[in-house]
């Protein structure tokens, strides 16, 4: 199959789902066309099978704010035409569904019919698309979707719930290559970050009011009081500075180490003992189990999807949002025991196998296979 996938290019849960997708996709000799503004992160065009298109919008001063959807749709257009591409994946809803749309019925009017699937991620349906703002044009372009997924179960019945949706939403849930943890580095140099009787503590967003930073901090501050323990801060965001000033604050600036974004999340994975995540709303929580199948177990907050990736009492502990005692509590209970930290290490790998590229992708192109049969 040929195959256009549209995503946001940038640090950001949507678009590293979608360019592993098209790297999976790549890897079984389908041709992948990614339509963006900016190279995605975490994508190697090494493969001949990776196209990257760049949509570029020309500034004009007459515009306060320029025209992304229009350049995008016509890029679609162009590119869907000069490559026969057979297929439309759009990642998030907001703008790429409604461009993808518009991408659709321009080139209907020439006879060329090219079925859209888009994945709702989760900010687009929780926080700025059910936004009074955006709702009418978001409703209709899931409803205008050929196929509609979403990565969890939660964000499925959040979308009913939100959206009046006529279409049937598939759950496919975000994935992870084991394989690639297993063989992309040997050399875990866990001494770099911490002496050898300190458990390392790591976070990973991109340091937004919704993932509660404030509250990965006061977690943190109730484990080191028990136990010498570093804390990794890995991500950009409004909330970091605010971040470096509250640990600051607390006197345990010098063991909280602020890395920024990072391409090295598996380097930075594979030493961790513990993975907080407190968030406010998530849809899934694609950290965590990247967090998982480095054998660091999680701690977190029950919001949204996030449970059906974090186990209870399995691979980490699930707490109310904003219950920092509980999660100390937790935190503190797996990493004060060897024995124990290592039957939570070897859960959350055994949980995060579960959502092996191999399991996962197979039902985005059986979605294909049958968006192509309906067209
Ligand atoms: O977490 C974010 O704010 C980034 C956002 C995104 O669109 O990149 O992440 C959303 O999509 C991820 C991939 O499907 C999910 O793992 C995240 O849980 C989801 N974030 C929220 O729902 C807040």
């Amino acid at each position: 199959m040929k195959i256009a996938i549209v995503c946001y290019p940038t640090f950001g849960g949507s678009g590293v789902v979608a360019t592993e997708l098209g790297i999976a996709l790549a890897k079984l000799n389908h041709e992948v066309h990614f339509i963006t503004y900016k190279q995605p992160v975490r994508l190697d065009l090494l493969n001949p099978n990776i196209h990257f298109h760049e949509v570029n919008v020309p500034t004009y001063p007459l515009f306060h704010y320029q025209p992304y959807e229009l350049a995008l749709s016509s890029k679609l257009v162009d590119t869907i035409k000069k490559y026969k591409i057979d297929l439309l994946h759009v990642h998030y809803a907001i703008p790429h569904a409604y461009a993808g749309y518009m991408a659709k019925k321009m080139l209907e009017e020439e006879s060329i019919y090219v079925p859209m699937v888009t994945t709702l991620h989760g900010t687009d349906i929780t926080l700025v698309g059910n936004h009074p703002r955006y709702k009418p044009a978001v409703t209709f372009s899931i409803n205008n979707s050929d196929i509609v997924t979403s990565v969890s179960q939660s964000l499925k019945e959040d979308t009913l719930r939100l959206f009046e949706i006529r279409k049937d939403i598939q759950v496919v849930p975000n994935f992870i290559d084991v394989s690639h943890q297993k063989t992309s580095f040997t050399d875990c140099q866990r001494d770099v970050m911490a002496e050898p009787e300190e458990r390392i503590v790591t976070h990973i967003s991109n340091f937004r009011a919704v993932k509660r930073i404030s509250d990965v901090v006061d977690i943190f501050y109730n484990i080191q009081k028990e136990m010498p323990t570093k804390l990794l801060m890995v991500g950009e965001g409004p909330e970091r500075k605010p971040a470096e000033q509250k640990c600051k604050e607390l006197g345990i600036r010098d063991k909280v180490i602020f890395f920024g974004n990072s391409n090295e999340i598996d380097k930075i994975l594979c030493f961790s003992d513990l993975f907080l995540l407190p968030s406010e709303r998530e849809s899934f929580g694609l950290a965590a189990l990247e967090a998982m199948v480095n054998k660091a177990p999680v701690i977190s907050s029950d919001a949204g999807g996030i449970p059906e990736v974090n186990k209870h009492g399995v691979s980490g502990y699930l707490s109310s949002v904003g219950n920092v005692k509980e999660m100390s509590e937790n935190a503190i209970k797996i990493l004060e025991n060897d024995d124990i930290l290592e039957i939570f290490k070897q859960n959350a790998y055994k949980e995060a196998k579960k959502f092996d590229v191999n399991e996962i992708v197979p039902k985005y192109i059986a979605l294909y296979e049958g968006a192509l049969a309906m067209s």
